[in-house]
This record gives C-alpha cells, sequence and structure tokens, in this order.
C-alpha cells in the first residue's frame, strides 16, 4: 500500500491541519487557526459581550441591520443615520467599547503574520452575531485610515458562506464554506475586494448555540 491511495493534495491546498487556503492574491483561509486557544477566546468574547451587548444598529438609510454588532478596541465600528464610522465609545453606554482582550490581540497579530502581513496590530474588533437567516451583503472594508492594513476575521459557531470578489461590485465571486475557528485575512492586493456573507442556515452549534459570531479586526486609527 502507497499514500498514493490518498491522492495527491489539492493544489494550493495545505492538508496539515491546521491548514491554508489561498483565496486570491493578498487573501487567505487559515482553516481552524484558532482551535487551539479557543476556550480562551470564548470566555473573552463572553466578557466583551457582557459588557457591550450586542445589538442592532442602522444603516444611514434608515433601516435596522438583522446583524447583532459590538466592538472591543479602542475604536468601535459603528453604524447609525448620519453613516458608518469608528468611535471610541459605545453610543448605547456613552463608555469607551471594551478593552480588546489580550487573547484576541495576539490571535489577529499571528493570523495576520501567518498571512503576510508582519507586524499587525488591530485597534477595532467589530463583533457580529447573525441569527440563521441573516446575512451582510457584498461591501468593501474602506473606512479605515491605512489600507496598507490587513482584515482578519475569525469564524466562530455555525457555518456560513463567505463570498469573495474583486474589486468592483460586479467582479464574479467564490464562495468559501467558513467553520468554527477559520480565519479569513485579505490585505494587498485584495484589501479593498468586496465581500459578504450569505444567509446563515439553521442549526445549533455545541459551543455557541443557534448563530454564527465572526471577529472582524481592522487597524482603523
Ligand atoms: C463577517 N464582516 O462578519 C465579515 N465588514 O464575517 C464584514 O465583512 C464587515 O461585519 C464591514 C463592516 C461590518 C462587517
Ligand atoms: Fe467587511
Amino acid at each position: 500500500m502507497t499514500l498514493d491511495l490518498f491522492g495527491p493534495p489539492e493544489a494550493g491546498i495545505d492538508p496539515t491541519p491546521p491548514w491554508r487556503e489561498d483565496i486570491a492574491p493578498g487573501a487567505v483561509l487559515l482553516r481552524r487557526h484558532a482551535l487551539a486557544g479557543m476556550d480562551e477566546l470564548l470566555a473573552a468574547l463572553a466578557a466583551v459581550a457582557a459588557a457591550a451587548p450586542f445589538r442592532c444598529m442602522v444603516t444611514p438609510g434608515g433601516l435596522a441591520m438583522s446583524v447583532g454588532m459590538t466592538n472591543c478596541g479602542a475604536l468601535g465600528w459603528v453604524s447609525d443615520c448620519h453613516g458608518y464610522r469608528y468611535a471610541p465609545c459605545d453610543p448605547d453606554s456613552g463608555r469607551p467599547w471594551p478593552a480588546m482582550p489580550p487573547a484576541f490581540a495576539r490571535l489577529a497579530a499571528e493570523a495576520a503574520a501567518a498571512a503576510g502581513f508582519a507586524g499587525f496590530a488591530a485597534d477595532a474588533c467589530l463583533i457580529n452575531s447573525y441569527a440563521p437567516g441573516t446575512r451582510l451583503s457584498l461591501h468593501q472594508d474602506k473606512n479605515e485610515r491605512d489600507l496598507r492594513q490587513p482584515i482578519v476575521t475569525v469564524s466562530l459557531g455555525l457555518p456560513a458562506t463567505f463570498l469573495f470578489g474583486g474589486p468592483r461590485r460586479e467582479d464574479r465571486t467564490t464562495r468559501h464554506l467558513l467553520t468554527h475557528g477559520d480565519v479569513a485575512v485579505w490585505g494587498g492586493p485584495a484589501r479593498l475586494h468586496f465581500h459578504g456573507v450569505l444567509p446563515v442556515r439553521e442549526g445549533d452549534h455545541p459551543v455557541l448555540g443557534p448563530r454564527r459570531v465572526s471577529l472582524t479586526f481592522r487597524k482603523a486609527g
């Protein structure tokens, strides 16, 4: 018997866990990368959500977003009738956003470095909670000051299909099922690529229950 029975690894995929998949120049999925420190990550997530609860923000057009959001770090992503921006305080409480937990900062820096972006120091972490049926439509992240810094997203809980496109909205997109512990990093030539999340399917995750949670790290200021 030979290892040939299992076939050669697919092009671009290193099958050792955690493994990486290049999805575009400058964009990579670090599969299961967050599993190793998961207990600490989830404890920190619970502490942040207790201090700054998830809420549905309002778009500049006046519609309530379906995804629940909160933040931690020096800056938080907020949306209201005036537009999208980063703000140092939680508009619901008037207090600064909870500090970035060390476990969050470490994971973001380490994942960015693994993707080729050394020295990433996130000052903003947007935390999204997707109930089944909720989605994030195709968009670009372009409110950050230094577009040389990448975006790092950690997926937790229910799986979801991530859409990754190109620099123009009409560019074709590829679909990637993100599951618990997967980390996506995009920057460099992919920094302004359109992306989104298809409606999350019904389910009940053993650790997080009926939802997907994502942590999106940015150097915003
Ligand atoms: C995600 N989130 O939740 C990816 N971008 O998996 C985003 O891409 C995002 O939630 C800009 C503003 C809010 C977001
Ligand atoms: Fe985004």
